[in-house]
């Protein structure tokens, strides 16, 4: 979560602290619940010998403008709104699934952050009672986090879970350092958040979302977010709970997938809220953001986004997240050029 925001913006949370992020049990967070808030083309990418290949999509490059003047998150720094240039670059048109990254475990054998840790942060309707029997942790201020012991990409709600059927669902429980491990791996990288944001947009000029202004153009849902009332009410009006097969909705003007919604997506950037507002080269021309930072920006929002409570799901919209950290909700794509 970006530090300085308001609860509201703990969309991920980080391992940071333990004492000071860990609350309650989810029992005593149960009895207390009445207080929770309410052109392109395919291509395959090639490294050396191993077979990794992703379609991607080739985009020229050109000036976009960037950010949004939405108000509602301040501490997000969204703004300004300002003229960018990006280089020619492609993206993967999918998210990495668990399918990919098994591939890449399977030749490389990468041992995730989650795994090494020995715990990841998994959404509470998905803890099964017999793992929330052995959990101990939430987050606090946002007690629908639940630290799971366990999980990982591979059984991403903990002991007895699996992906055997959700082989073409992005991977998540994935760290920073995990994703750029993989794009490595496939000869490629993260993008920057320029590159994301440029992408993402589509073609299309300081829209609200992806798509355009509409959230729901004539009723058609068209990212994985959350309907009802969020965190206690799921009508699943989109159909999916939790992550969705990528490409499961409609994609942008450039023929990409997900970028709203389904699972958040890491960003090569360091965090600033501030670095961006000064007009300089380096934030104008191929922003490649700060030199240093404490969390890496990720963008586009998750299944748990709903506008009562984190409509990041908004093209201009970001967070941010330590480099070590996994969440049931953030996974990523890739770049090459
Ligand atoms: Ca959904």
């Amino acid at each position: 979560m970006v530090e300085g925001s308001d609860s509201q913006s703990c969309c991920v949370p980080d391992r940071g602290e333990e004492s000071a992020v860990f609350a309650a049990t989810p029992k005593q967070v149960a009895a207390n619940s009445s207080e929770l808030a309410g052109d392109s083309g395919c291509l395959a990418a090639e490294n050396g010998n191993n077979a990794a290949s992703f379609d991607l999509v080739r985009l020229d490059g050109g000036n976009f403008r960037m950010g949004t003047d939405d108000r509602r998150f301040p501490a997000d720094g969204e703004g300004p709104v300002r003229e960018v240039s990006v280089d020619g670059f492609g993206v993967s048109a999918r998210l990495v699934t668990n399918e990919d990254f098994d591939a890449f475990v399977s030749a490389t054998g990468h041992v995730t952050d989650a795994e090494r840790f020995g715990w990841s942060f998994v959404f509470k309707d998905f803890v099964s009672a017999e793992v929330e029997r052995e959990v101990s942790q939430v987050v606090q201020g946002s007690e629908w986090w639940w630290r799971v012991d366990g999980s990982y990409w591979r059984e991403p709600e903990g002991l007895g879970s699996g992906v055997e059927d959700r082989g073409d669902h992005p991977v998540t429980h994935v760290s920073w350092t995990d994703a750029m491990a993989y794009c490595d791996w496939v000869g490629g990288r993260l993008p920057t958040e320029a590159e994301w944001e440029f992408a993402a947009r589509g073609g299309l000029d300081q829209a609200r979302f992806a798509w355009g202004d509409e959230l729901e153009p004539e009723g058609e849902h068209m990212c994985n977010i959350w309907q009802g009332e969020f965190p206690s009410v799921n009508t699943l009006g989109d159909g999916w709970h939790g992550t969705s097969p990528v490409g499961s909705f409609s994609a942008n003007g450039y023929g990409i997938y997900d970028v709203a919604g389904n699972v958040w997506e890491w960003c090569s950037d360091w965090f600033s809220a501030s670095f961006h507002r000064n007009a300089r080269r380096v934030t104008r021309e191929n922003p490649k953001g700060p030199r240093n930072g404490s969390a890496k920006v990720i963008r586009g929002g998750s299944y748990l986004c709903h506008d009562s409570y984190c409509n990041r799901y908004r093209v201009g919209a970001r967070t941010a997240n330590t480099p070590d950290s996994s969440t049931g909700n953030l996974g990523f794509r890739v770049v090459v050029g």
